[in-house]
């Protein structure tokens, strides 16, 4: 059993590999994580998203530019590879169906990925339909799969608007189904304004509202 020493150690590397794009160092911490029995889950979180966090911000600061934040995406999901596998499935009682993706004009998947993993952990059965997904392909699929959920994702305030188009046609074919959006310039405020059942700013959040909105649907379903 690792020490808390050497846990807040091991995630330290993994967030600077990251940061460093730097995929060698990346693998050797998730390896020896794993190898030490630290929790994957806090693993991915305290490291590889704390380290794209900063990768954000330095972006912002115009000390990154998109090549190195490729590279540094390339860091992560080097590091994701070799610790998902080791996240335990967890049983939070309650499962579903969901639609998930990433809207038409933006290729921003990284936080998407994310809750996937957190959604694929719980037990969900995810129809991931990727990036720039064309907003009819979320209504063809939700009625195909008749998910209870759909779970939508942008990263820029010139795409989000789409999810309001897709809300209103969903919602319009089959009003029990629940929709929850997320991604940075995404509010609480604007899921209200545009219909939606859910907001979540991260994907620890993602999870726990999805839970609450099946179980929601679960007792509608009963009475
Ligand atoms: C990585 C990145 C890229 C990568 C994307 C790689 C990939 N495969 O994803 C690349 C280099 C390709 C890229 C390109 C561009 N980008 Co960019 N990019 C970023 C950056 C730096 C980080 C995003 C990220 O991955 N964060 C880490 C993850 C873990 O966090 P997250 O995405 O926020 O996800 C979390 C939550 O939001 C939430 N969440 C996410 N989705 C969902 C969904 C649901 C349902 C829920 C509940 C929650 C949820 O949970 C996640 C995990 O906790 C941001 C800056 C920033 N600070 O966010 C800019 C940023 C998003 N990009 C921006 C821009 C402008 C662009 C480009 C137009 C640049 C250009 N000139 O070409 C292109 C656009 C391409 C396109 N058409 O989409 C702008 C958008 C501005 C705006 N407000 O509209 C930003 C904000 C940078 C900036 N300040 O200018 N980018």
């Amino acid at each position: 059993m690792a020490s808390p020493e050497r846990e807040k150690e091991l995630f330290a590397v993994l967030k600077q590999g990251v940061i460093d794009y730097d995929e060698d160092a990346v693998r050797e911490a998730a390896r020896n994580a794993v190898d030490e029995g630290i929790d994957a889950y806090t693993a991915v979180f305290e490291g590889l998203v704390e380290g794209m966090n900063e990768v954000g911000r330095l972006y912002e600061e115009q000390e990154y530019f998109v090549p190195e934040i490729l590279m540094c995406a390339d860091a992560l999901y080097a590091g994701l590879e070799i610790l998902r596998p080791h996240i335990a499935k967890k049983d939070m009682g309650l499962k579903g169906t969901v639609v998930m993706g990433v809207v038409q004009g933006d290729v921003h998947d990284i936080g998407k990925n994310i809750v996937k993993m957190m959604f694929d952990v719980a037990g969900f059965d995810v129809h991931d339909l990727g990036r720039d997904v064309p907003l009819e392909k979320f209504v063809a699929e939700q009625l195909e799969t008749d998910s209870e959920l759909v779970c939508l994702s942008a990263m820029m305030t010139t795409t989000m608007v789409g999810m309001k188009d897709v809300i209103a046609r969903i919602k319009e074919k089959n009003p029990n189904c629940k929709i929850m959006i997320g991604g940075a310039p995404v509010s609480e405020d604007l899921a209200d304004k545009w219909g939606a059942d859910g907001f979540a700013k991260d994907a620890n959040n993602a999870l726990k509202e999805a839970l609450q909105m099946v179980a929601s649907l679960k007792d509608m379903k009963k009475s």
